[in-house]
């Protein structure tokens, strides 16, 4: 729906749109220098929604992080099936998934060389498993991008916390992910960085580890809160900043794990003149924990709190990664299963037939940083939410907005924002109207065209 909306945007700002944009003069030289993403951040965002999947030894200890001391003979789920995975993140419209390939407590998924610590010490599969390879072939199967997360923070490897020879290690683990199972699209890395069991503080490196990661796998973008790539977005509760930039001061969260005054801030809104591209991802979980909890099945989120979290992340020019945790089976739970598809069948209700499609359209620019796009939609029509859009192949530039409708009275204001970028969504109560306008108010280099899609209240 949105991606066929976004494809015939793109073209039409090619064609016709675009030549209502202002003819390049001095303002455009700025355009230039101004950040865009690459090819894979683009791709990135464009997926909109990813699954991301804690499963390990916590999910049959029922806790969230594992003290290390876990026997891999506990891990042994009794019907795992990453197919069932994939086809529910797909028919709920996700795009990717991302799984713990290892968390704090240090059990790797997949049959690493580095530890005996791993799958192969395990019952499941009669220690012949890897979780990863059937993780990423289902991926391939059901035509999803696969992402891992390897834990920096490691506290069953005794060489965690001399740095050196844990980084070695480390590094090895990461270059088995990258070279065993074919294209990674996403290498996911938070801070965690605790206590060495020799009581040092393991020291990373992280310029090395990413270096590993551009050399093995060009392709995939980096998230971690200092990106490179694509950086957190400074909270777990799913809800990404306003405004949300996708430009970043790189200086300012140099590191992942740094803490310190400005960095949630940082985090959460960007930087209208930042030099860096990193877009925001905002990774929450269905249930309150990050793994699965007996306890938690009657805690899944329910599908009106699942929109509001696309509307505070997706809505808000960020990628949204909910984590759903497979059960101790190996598979994702009914609850769980049941959710995802009222999302998706609420999705597809609310956004599957865009008001203003055939809309006539027009744009006035009003000034250098400033223009006034309409649509005339013929007949009244009712109203509820608006989608607006930058291309942001060309950056992220709108800095201010007003959305108004016109009635007998003149222009009425439905809704104010600051950036748009992605996708910015606005809802409110439901109106009759025929004539829409976006009084572009602001921005930090000359606006290009947006588009502005409209669409009815859900009943
Ligand atoms: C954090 C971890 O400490 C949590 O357990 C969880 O994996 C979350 C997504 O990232 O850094």
């Amino acid at each position: 729906m949105t991606r066929l909306d976004r494809r015939a945007f793109v073209q039409l700002a090619a064609t016709g749109l675009a030549a209502c944009a202002l003819p390049r003069r001095a303002g455009r030289t700025n355009a230039v220098a101004r950040p865009r993403p690459s090819p894979a951040q683009l791709s990135w965002q464009r997926d909109e929604l990813a699954m991301f999947l804690h499963f390990g030894v916590n999910t049959f200890t029922d806790r969230e992080w594992g003290d290390g001391r876990e026997s891999p003979s506990i891990f042994a789920p009794t019907a795992l099936d990453a197919r069932q995975w994939a086809r529910t993140a797909r028919a709920a419209g996700f795009r990717a998934m991302v799984l713990t390939a290892k968390h704090h407590d240090g059990f790797c998924l997949w049959p690493s060389k580095t530890t005996t610590h791993t799958v192969a010490s395990s019952p499941w599969r009669n220690g012949h498993g890897d979780v990863v390879r059937e993780f990423t072939d289902a991926c391939r199967a059901e035509g999803l991008k696969a992402g891992l997360y390897l834990s920096p923070w490691d506290r069953n490897n005794p060489a965690y916390g001399d740095s050196p020879r844990y980084n070695d290690l480390y590094v090895e683990q990461l270059t088995e992910l990258l070279t065993r199972y074919g294209p990674i699209a996403e290498v996911w890395f938070d801070g965690a960085n605790g206590e060495g069991p020799n009581g040092r503080k393991q020291v990373y490196d992280w310029p090395r580890v990413w270096g590993t990661v551009r050399r093995l796998q060009p392709d995939a973008v980096i998230f971690s809160d200092a990106g490179p790539d694509v950086r957190w977005c400074g909270n777990e509760r799913g809800v990404a900043g306003d405004p949300n930039w996708s430009t970043v001061d790189p200086s300012v969260v140099s590191y992942p794990g740094e803490d310190g005054p400005g960095i949630t801030d940082a985090l959460q809104h960007g930087d209208p003149h930042g030099t860096a591209w990193r877009p925001a991802e905002v990774d929450v979980s269905i249930r309150p924990g990050w793994f699965y909890h007996p306890s938690e099945d009657a805690r899944v989120r329910s599908v009106a709190n699942l929109v509001d979290l696309y509307f505070s992340s997706v809505g808000r020019n960020g990628k949204l990664l909910l984590n759903v945790p497979p059960t101790r089976a190996g598979l994702l739970g009914e609850p769980d299963v049941r959710a995802l598809r009222a999302f998706a069948d609420a999705l597809r209700a609310m956004f599957s037939h865009d008001l203003a499609s055939h809309a006539h359209r027009r744009r006035r620019v009003t000034g250098d940083r400033t223009a006034t796009p309409d649509v005339d939609l013929g007949a009244p029509v009712g109203v509820g939410i608006a989608r607006l859009e930058e291309d942001i192949g060309h950056g992220q530039r709108v800095a201010r907005y007003t959305l108004q409708v016109a009635d007998d009275a003149g222009w009425r204001t439905l809704s104010r924002g600051s950036t748009i970028g992605y996708t910015k969504l606005d809802r409110f109560d439901p109106v009759k109207v025929r004539h829409v306008r976006v009084l572009i108010e602001d921005a930090v280099d000359v606006p290009e065209p947006i588009r502005l899609g409209l669409y009815a209240s859900p009943s």
